[in-house]
């Protein structure tokens, strides 16, 4: 009887157990996908935050660190200047684009998720770390945070000198 039954097929036992194991496969498949599908929306949110860090880099590549007419006399935008006539590195000092901009300081609408903020600062010449007063040294800092929803996820700094 036991002999014929391993004969002909597989016991009840038997089956359950392949079903199981097939579950377990599948649902393993499935986490490893979903983990999968999360870290490539965390890459493709990173690749646009570098686009949106690299495109303020651009817009401020060939600014002048001070204003070409007033000098020193303003830290941030001189009277009447705006985005479209922004023309020295600290009249972009505590600006915050939302939605972000491109080099060319178009509204990057298609990106309204993102935001980009930007600090400058005047640092040591002997100590770049060191933050000092601002027009008060010939070297500036420029920093940039991505925002994806109000959350931080990337930033870059770099710095310019006056001369
Ligand atoms: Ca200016
Ligand atoms: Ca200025």
């Amino acid at each position: 009887m036991q002999n014929k039954r391993c004969k002909n097929g597989f016991s009840l036992i038997e089956i359950l157990i392949a079903i199981l194991l097939v579950g377990l496969a599948v649902a393993s498949l499935l986490a490893a996908n979903s983990a999968l599908t999360r870290a490539n929306g965390a890459g493709t949110n990173l690749s646009s935050a570098e686009f949106l860090l690299g495109e303020i880099r651009e817009l401020t590549a060939l600014l002048s660190v001070i204003d070409p007419e007033t000098g020193v006399a303003t830290f941030g935008p001189e009277g009447g200047e705006t985005l479209a006539t922004y023309d020295d590195l600290d009249d972009f000092d505590t600006a915050v684009f939302s939605p972000p901009i491109n080099a060319d300081r178009a509204a990057l609408n298609d990106s309204a998720a993102f935001s980009q903020q930007i600090t400058v600062e005047n640092v040591s010449a002997s100590d770049f770390e060191q933050v000092v007063g601002d027009h008060t040294s010939d070297f500036v800092r420029v920093t940039v945070r991505v925002f994806l929803n109000g959350q931080e996820i990337s930033s870059a700094s770099w710095l310019r000198a006056r001369y």
